[in-house]
């Protein structure tokens, strides 16, 4: 790779990481064309391993290269789906044969086998570890003991979990680790620090590891196989390199070896677990598998938590909006209605506070601005309010004066009832940064030396990084928050018609 090419802080979504040219030197790769079984891609290390230099191997058949094993595997090659053949190398190593395909061809991976098939049973991994991640009572606890039990299955000295937000940056929600490691839990990183070039690799391939971030890469040869005209697709590789500049990260950070599970919910990438060690560390193709199969059993367990919350959540608006709708059928006045009962309109939906302007008063509730805000803000909604219903998650980006008061109202969820009057239904929700939890001392890890440079990548940094961008804006209105407002909206409006109705019967 030239400095030209090299990727850059700036472009990181354009590093094309599945065509990377490299592996990583625990093992080796062979790509072979399928008609014929003629190997036409190596990695520079094959001498290694087989004795035999990787351009003496290009041209070669596979039923040429001697390895205990390997005829049987050639033998079954059209009807393999990848899974791992024991081989036994010239230097009498085991080693797990990994095979998948990429156009007419295979690509053969050759990875260490650190654990005996014979010995491997993983029941005994699983048998506790399934019943502990599937019966936990809520989403925490579900959190807590994926990332333990993952721990002690694998033996790193940190797993996180961390789930994607709906624009995409991270936050770390749950973690295990040995007492010497930094605590990163509670912290969030802006979508950069996984691109989305990354997050769409990490969908097809949902197990990567990382064993040495100090190993130097293996170079494949020649860069394009034979009778090829494109590299080689490492998407679905087991021993694919990683970027550079993620590498760089983890060595900031004091890691010397990862691996990290994609967490998908509806076929959506909803988080991942990610696993470090201190040191260098590879774990066996079957115990990968077993991490797979728990983050499979996590993203279910987690999905039933889920929906329960969800319909939870709706069932509760949709019981609160209907007392308040019908309380304000009975009052004489909206506001009464709508504040006077056991439940009260800030209740409706998750926020700080709501607020009433109505009947030419005022009403607050829960964590509102001050009366004198809120007339203010009532006065810019009249020339500014477009729609029925106003939703942002970054007010003061719109009307600058909320700045004043973003630790009270950064969002807001604004319904009008009547354009004539101006009259309003006004829920908030604070900044969201007073309400991150900070984990370990936030200044203890802070790299600042050569800013702006892979020097200073780090999750530190990247929380800093994204706390500026998410300075001034509240967390996200849900859609069940939404339409909790409409519909609570419609029924008062409809009270205020039926009420004017009866009032003009009244004067006919
Ligand atoms: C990949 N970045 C990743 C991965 C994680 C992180 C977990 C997946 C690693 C894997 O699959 O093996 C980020 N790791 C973190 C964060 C923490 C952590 C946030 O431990 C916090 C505790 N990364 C950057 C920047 C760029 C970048 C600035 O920070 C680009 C300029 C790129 N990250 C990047 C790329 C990958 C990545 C390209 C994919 C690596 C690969 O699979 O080749």
């Amino acid at each position: 790779m030239t400095d030209s090419t090299l990727p850059s802080l700036q472009n990181c979504e354009k590093e094309p990481i599945h065509i990377i040219g490299k592996i990583q030197n625990i093992g080796f790769f062979l790509v072979l064309k399928q008609k014929g079984c003629k190997i036409i891609q190596a990695s520079k290390n094959v001498d290694k391993f087989l004795n035999i230099n990787y351009k003496d191997i290009i041209g070669k058949s596979i039923s040429d290269i001697h390895i205990d094993g390997l005829p049987e595997v050639v033998s079954t090659l059209h009807l393999s789906q990848p899974h791992p053949n024991t081989l036994i190398l010239p230097n009498q190593e085991s080693f797990n044969l990994l095979i998948h395909s990429w156009e007419d061809n295979y690509i053969m991976e050759f990875e260490p086998q650190t654990m005996d098939s014979t010995d491997y049973d993983m029941q005994y991994f699983l048998g506790a570890a399934m019943s502990k991640i599937h019966n936990s009572a809520n989403v925490q606890s579900l959190l807590y003991q994926t990332a333990e039990e993952i721990k002690k299955t694998t033996g790193y000295d940190r797993v996180m979990i961390y789930k994607f937000h709906s624009d995409w940056h991270g936050e770390v929600v749950s973690e295990a680790k040995e007492d010497d490691m930094e605590s990163y839990h509670g912290l969030h990183y802006p979508a950069s620090d996984i691109p989305a070039q990354a997050r769409k690799l990490f969908k097809t391939n949902p197990v990567r590891f990382i064993h040495d971030v100090e190993s130097e890469p293996t170079e494949l040869y020649p860069s394009i196989p034979e009778g090829e005209n494109k590299p080689t697709d490492l998407s679905l590789s087991s021993l694919r390199s990683s970027s550079p500049i993620h590498i760089q990260y983890l060595k900031n950070m004091g890691v010397g070896a990862s691996l990290t599970i994609s967490l998908l919910i509806n076929d959506k990438l909803w988080g991942m677990i990610a696993c470090h060690h201190k040191s260098p560390k590879f774990i066996d193709f079957k115990l990968r598998q077993t991490c797979q199969f728990m983050g499979q059993l996590f993203s279910s367990a987690l999905q039933l938590h889920l929906m329960d919350k969800e319909n939870e959540e709706l069932e509760k608006s949709r019981e609160i909006g209907s007392l308040l709708a019908g309380w304000t059928l009975r009052e004489y006045s909206i506001i009464d209605g709508l504040t006077t009962h056991k439940h009260k309109l800030h209740e409706l939906i998750d926020c700080s506070g709501a607020a009433i302007f109505a009947e030419n008063k005022i009403c607050r509730m829960g964590n509102a601005p001050a009366e004198e805000h809120i007339k203010d803000l009532v006065e810019w909604l009249n020339e500014n309010q477009k729609e029925d219903i106003l939703i942002t998650d970054e007010l003061s980006y719109r009307y600058p004066k909320a700045l004043e008061y973003k630790e009270l109202a950064a969002g807001l969820i604004s319904a009008r009832l009547s354009s004539g009057l101006g009259e309003y239904l006004l829920w908030f929700k604070p900044e969201a940064l007073q309400t991150i939890y900070w984990g370990g001392n936030p200044d203890k890890a802070v790299n600042l030396e050569g800013n702006g440079s892979f020097a200073s990548i780090s999750p530190r940094q990247s929380f800093e990084k994204w706390a500026q961008v998410m300075e001034n804006k509240s967390d996200p209105w849900t859609n069940a928050n939404i339409s909790a407002v409409v519909k609570l909206r419609e029924d008062v409006l409809q009270v205020i018609i039926k009420k004017a109705n009866e009032i003009r019967k009244l004067h006919d």
